[in-house]
């Protein structure tokens, strides 16, 4: 009891200390995870496991829960959720396995679930699982990942199916131009599966600090547009850790997004689209797209 007592007042200090922006605090977002079915009592940290599919995400999954999972479905959705935990050093994690999915541009249920996961979950950690025989496929799902979160790891999975077809990742040049982490695994030989977990926990904790490479958009209207959108959400919502991914999305025109600044989902708000007005967000852009 006394040790419980112990943890919450724990998780108290850490979230207000996270909202100062401490590097070693969780970063995740409990009463946005409670919505999307994820409990986080007794829980440390949360993990997700993104990749598009086929690549060993399951395999990689069942290898660090082992027994420790279940399944369930997504809150609303018919969709199949599978969830687990494991115990690494002194902390306690939680792993929630997504969809797998090609993108996060929500034009899927399952590209949907994914993306609200990491965008309003904010998970400590996203591993991107992804297939090192056909690396630049992947990278497509990699690069809106590090647009959303810097808390990144890259599991560099099937590096022996690779071999075979005379592929050779280099993962630490790999590392260096995405800016996180990567490791390589055989994940159905339970290969580099320790490196994993210590690349997870050194991102967790805040000791792996990232500096995610972004696609660069060079259009100088896209540029300005981007800026002044960035500005403005950031004043408007300034609990909201990915201003420029939200600018982008917005411009995009994308629905889900959209209502998400009208509802005030963005990150624990109570703005409506009433008072955004008020706040100099320009809605009736937004809602158009802003056309360039
Ligand atoms: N050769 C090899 N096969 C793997 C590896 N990881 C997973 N697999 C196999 O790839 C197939 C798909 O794996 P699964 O975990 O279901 O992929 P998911 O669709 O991403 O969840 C299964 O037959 C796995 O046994 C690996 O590192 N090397
Ligand atoms: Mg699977």
């Amino acid at each position: 009891m006394e040790k419980d007592l112990n943890k919450t007042n724990q998780v108290e200090i850490s979230e207000s200390q996270a909202q100062a922006g401490c590097a070693s605090c969780p970063a995740h977002n409990a009463a946005n995870l409670q919505k999307l079915g994820v409990d986080m009592e007794n829980w440390d940290f949360v993990v997700a496991l993104a990749g598009n599919p086929n690549t060993g995400k399951s395999t990689v999954f069942n290898a660090l829960t082992g027994l420790h999972q279940h399944t369930g479905n997504w809150p609303g959705k018919t969709v199949t959720r599978a969830e687990g935990g494991f115990d690494y050093g002194e902390n306690r994690y939680k792993l929630v396995d997504l969809p797998g999915t090609y993108s996060l541009l929500a034009t899927s249920l399952d590209e949907e679930i994914a993306r609200d996961f990491i965008l309003f979950g904010q998970p400590d950690v996203t591993v991107v699982v992804v297939d090192a025989a056909r690396l630049e496929r992947n990278l497509n799902l990699v690069l809106q990942v590090l647009e959303i979160t810097n808390r990144v790891v890259i599991c560099l999975n099937l590096v022996d199916e690779a071999e075979r077809h005379n592929i050779s990742v280099d993962d630490r040049r790999l590392a260096r131009d995405l800016g996180v982490p990567v490791v390589p695994t055989v994940a159905r030989y339970d290969e580099g599966l320790e490196e994993l977990l210590a690349a997870i926990s050194e991102v967790a904790s805040g000791k792996t600090q990232a500096t995610p490479y972004h696609v660069k958009y060079t259009h100088p209207k896209l540029d300005q547009a981007v800026s002044k959108l960035v500005s403005q959400i950031q004043e408007a919502f300034p609990q909201v850790p990915n201003a420029r991914w939200v600018a982008l999305r917005l411009l995009d025109g994308d629905e889900r997004i959209i209502k998400a600044v009208e509802k005030g989902d963005l990150g624990e708000l109570t703005y409506t689209v009433e008072n955004l007005d008020g706040l100099g967000v320009d809605t009736v852009a937004l809602k158009s797209g802003f056309r360039l």
